[in-house]
């Protein structure tokens, strides 16, 4: 729609996240498609690298028909990470810090090299210098989790927090390992790398073209999170989460108040 005030609605989200308060979809009143709902994505995250937020990489999102299936979206959309959604891995991840969270599996990859145009499957690994395993918080500003397409990317694609294990440099062999998040020991979420677009490498390549698409450049030491291999579960305090994916180790946080 002309006339949709993008730095309003950039505002309004970025106030929901900071003061942990979910609020109605915006696209019911204020109809914007899809370009202008990554303009407002990128004026919220604008707002946080004005209050000294450092980017820090990006995440894609809906990669798996699982996360497709479990929210009812099926394009894959991407978002931006800045330094202030990194929780340090096995440390204590406070629930006061979201409005109503959930964690997901997925793989991380660190980029050696500056991606500065669209990447080839092939070309994909020799931009990377690892690929660690790692979980990604999601926490909507909408009320209830609930949202259509244009609504999720304007909210950075729900992107929440991030939980990144240790990197390793082998590349090969990404695209049929086992995932296994638990809670206290406990599967919840079982599933295979192979579920993240065939083969996750899939996702650099995706990347690389989105932000080609838009003229950015992703720096080396960027971070791309490839998007979750299963649907994603709701967490609580008091809850050690962890994520083992085969043959790459172990992410781990633990949940507070
Ligand atoms: C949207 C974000 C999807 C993924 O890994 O597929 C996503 C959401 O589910 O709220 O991060
Ligand atoms: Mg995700």
């Amino acid at each position: 729609m002309p006339g949709t005030d993008i730095a309003a609605l950039a505002q309004l989200l970025d106030s929901a996240a900071r003061e942990r308060g979910e609020i109605d979809p915006l696209t019911p009143q204020h109809g914007f498609n899809l370009e202008q709902a990554y303009a407002i994505q990128h004026a919220s995250i604008a707002l946080r690298h004005a209050r000294g937020e450092k980017p820090v990489g990006v995440k894609l999102g809906f990669t798996s028909r699982a996360k497709m299936i479990q929210m009812g979206v099926d394009s894959l959309i991407w978002g931006l990470l800045t330094d202030a959604m990194l929780y340090e891995e096995g440390g204590v991840v406070s629930l006061s810090d979201f409005i109503h969270p959930r964690v997901e599996p997925e793989l991380c990859f660190l980029t050696s090299r500056a991606i500065d145009r669209p990447l080839t499957l092939l070309e994909a690994a020799g931009y990377l210098a690892g690929v660690a395993p790692a979980m990604e918080i999601i926490d909507s500003r909408y009320r209830n989790f609930k949202f259509g397409l244009e609504d999720v990317v304007a909210d950075n694609c729900s992107s929440a927090g991030v939980v990144v294990g240790e990197f390793c440099a082998d590349l090969s062999r990404l695209n049929n390992l086992g995932v296994t998040m638990r809670f206290n020991g406990r599967p919840v979420a079982l599933g295979s790398t192979g579920a993240i677009l065939g083969n996750p490498l899939r996702s650099v390549v995706q990347a690389s073209q989105l932000a080609s698409d838009c003229g950015m450049v992703l720096p080396a030491g960027s971070l791309i999170m490839a998007g979750a291999a299963t649907a994603a579960e709701a967490f609580k305090p008091g809850l050690h989460v962890s994520v083992d994916i085969g043959g790459l180790g172990r992410a781990e946080f633990l949940t507070g108040g």
